[in-house]
């Protein structure tokens, strides 16, 4: 059976984007795929975290995990620094990787922006330990957004130049799964930048513990422009914010944005907010209420990360051993 691994970052502020782009698709994919999804909280502390929060937001995304619907009897859930390989591996891989290649990520460029110079290491090398967290398990298949392609093609170059450099068929070439309507959802403030947890603006995004009434307010406040919405996809060319508008409502409802422009087509924002308004509620309402009941026991949060660790460790620590055995390192 091919092998799903897949992560999401506990950086507080989850939102709609992980929801559309990631999350949501981990769970229909339990059926077809032995699924392995990981809180990487070593590649949050790549900036600054308080260690309080860091706690918090890594119980957070697990309840997040849990109440959209994977279980954790069947795939496995765990926190990425209970499973030292990952962390072993990606030495290995800063080793195989080349600078150049690095400097090629824009990722890092916008997220270090005008302080490189003071930029962690780690933040330099997130794409190897992302590449060593897939490799660990030698998975297949990776769901993620749009935003970590370039990420997952260096993942590709990096295992390739591995089994190049010993002479081996060891690592295979892993596969991005990038699908839905909705993956790349982008700020409710400003349509040309992606939604994300780090936008100093609560109001850019929808999170998965806002409430009913936030929800509807942070729509009814997103920035549109005073067009009346086209009845062909072809008419959201140029208008970036409706373009984000619809793109939610289709993965929301299931249903493409030409069927969407099927509805609303020529009628406007007053009309359309409130219906994607009620929609967003609707299916992030179970969500946010299972997540809070999930948070109220953190014990149970806890075991489940324990058991998915041990899990985990099962399945790293023969490829370890032979990924040291192909490089020379001696183990026992
Ligand atoms: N706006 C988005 N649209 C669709 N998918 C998205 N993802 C993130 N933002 C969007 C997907 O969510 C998964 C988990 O992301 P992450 O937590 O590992 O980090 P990120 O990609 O850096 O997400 P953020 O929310 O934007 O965080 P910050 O602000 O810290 O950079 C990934 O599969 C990602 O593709």
């Amino acid at each position: 059976m091919n092998r799903i691994f897949s992560g999401v970052q506990p950086t507080g502020n989850l939102h709609l984007g992980n929801y559309l782009g990631a999350i949501r698709n981990f769970v229909g994919l339990q059926n077809d795929y032995e699924c392995i999804y990981c809180v990487v909280d070593l590649h949050a502390i790549t900036v600054w975290q308080d260690p309080k929060e860091l706690v918090g937001n890594t119980r957070e995304v697990t309840a997040a995990f849990l109440a959209a619907g994977i279980d954790p009897k069947g795939s496995i859930i765990f926190n990425q620094s209970q499973v030292s390989a990952h962390a072993q591996l990606a030495w290995i891989f800063n080793c195989v990787s080349r600078l150049g290649w690095l400097n090629r990520m824009t990722q890092f460029k916008e997220k270090a922006g005008k302080h490189r110079e003071t930029a962690s290491v780690g933040l330099y090398a997130y794409p190897n330990l992302m590449a060593a967290d897939i490799m660990a398990y030698k998975a297949t298949h990776v769901p993620v957004g749009e935003d970590q392609k370039q990420h997952l093609e260096l993942t590709r170059d990096i295992a390739q130049k591995f089994n190049t450099d010993f002479g081996v068929e060891f690592f295979p070439i892993v596969e991005p799964l990038i699908f839905g309507e909705a993956t790349r959802v982008m700020s409710l403030r400003d349509g040309s930048k992606k939604m994300s947890k780090s936008d100093p603006s609560d109001q850019s995004r929808i999170t998965f513990t806002d409430t009913a009434d936030e929800i509807s307010k942070k729509i009814r406040r997103a920035k549109t422009d005073p067009e009346e919405l086209p009845s062909e996809t072809d008419g959201l060319k140029e208008r970036p914010e409706a373009a984000n508008l619809v793109g939610i409502y289709a993965a929301l409802s299931g249903q493409t944005s030409a069927d969407v422009l099927q509805e609303f087509g020529g009628r406007g924002f007053g009309d359309f907010k409130p219906a994607l308004a009620d929609l967003a509620i609707e299916k992030l309402a179970p969500i946010s209420d299972e997540m809070r009941k999930l948070m109220a026991d953190p014990g149970h949060i806890d075991a489940v990360l324990a058991d998915g660790a041990e899990r985990a460790r099962a399945l790293t620590d023969p490829i370890l051993r032979e990924i040291h055995e192909i490089v020379g390192l001696i183990s026992s």
